[in-house]
């Protein structure tokens, strides 16, 4: 696993996942992961996404029920991005380290190269989206508006203001050039907060960036509801933004 993929699965490690959340019963594949992080808990987290008894990454549950994000996020693509893509990077993931195992136990070394950049890729594409979903809440949840406290005030100490900080995001994200992701990081050496644009599930992303918000452009996470106009579906994420969860990342990395 490459530098990036270990950080992002540092900075998961990092999260203290506590309260309760709801779950949509199609990919129960563990239990309830919950929605939100208390500010200020530094609980050992309970990582979504792997099963540490079969020594295999699996698919979370979705934190809420597919539709719950209506009419921003229409329950078709998240069934679809969830169930399908999500699940492509996790056994993506499975094979690729059984690859590897299988070259370290007397398989063609020239193939540590590919299978490399599977993890990279893999491993990268289930933090993201395991980090997703949780980043993510209906509006009758409190997803959208604006954060508070810790968060509320970087914000403001690093871009500005909170609109500033939205238009940036927004044009980043905008901007991703094919598929990708626009991230809000906090960067480690200076405790700052940054957007950055990811281009496919792992370049460009500085090393230890530690994840507070993230949204994947992926044509794949908007098409179905709104086809070419990119824009429109960031607007819509916007309004369902878990910001608690977000608060609780930042609280996280300190
Ligand atoms: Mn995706």
């Amino acid at each position: 696993m490459n530098n990036e993929g270990l950080n992002r699965r540092s900075a998961l490690a990092g999260i203290g996942l506590v309260g309760a959340g709801i779950l949509s019963a199609a990919h129960a594949t563990q239990p309830v992961e919950p929605l939100g992080v208390e500010p200020g808990t530094k609980k050992k987290p309970t990582l979504p996404g792997y099963d540490a008894a079969k020594g295999e990454f699996i698919l979370p549950a979705l934190p809420y029920d597919k539709s719950a994000l209506e009419p921003h996020i229409d329950a078709t693509t998240m069934e679809i991005h969830h169930g399908k893509h999500h699940k492509a990077y996790v056994d993506g993931l499975n094979k690729a380290l059984a690859a590897l195992r299988d070259i370290r136990e007397g398989g063609d070394a020239a193939l540590i190269k590919h299978w490399s950049r599977e993890v990279s890729f893999h491993a990268s594409g289930h933090i993201n989206h395991t980090l997703f979903w949780q980043m993510m809440a209906s509006e009758k949840s409190g997803g959208g508006g604006q954060p508070s406290g810790k968060l509320a005030e970087s914000i403001t100490r690093d871009f500005g203001s909170f609109d500033k900080f939205a238009a940036h995001f927004k044009a980043a994200a905008a901007q991703v050039e094919g598929s990708g992701w626009a991230w809000l990081i906090q960067e480690p050496l200076s405790q700052r907060l940054m957007i950055v644009q990811q281009e496919k599930q792992q370049d460009m992303m500085p090393t230890d960036a530690r994840a507070i918000l993230g949204i994947d452009v992926w044509e794949h996470a908007y098409y179905i509801k709104y086809q070419n106009k990119r824009s429109d579906y960031i607007s819509a994420f916007m309004k369902v933004i878990n910001w608690k969860f977000c608060e609780g990342l930042l609280a996280a990395t300190v």
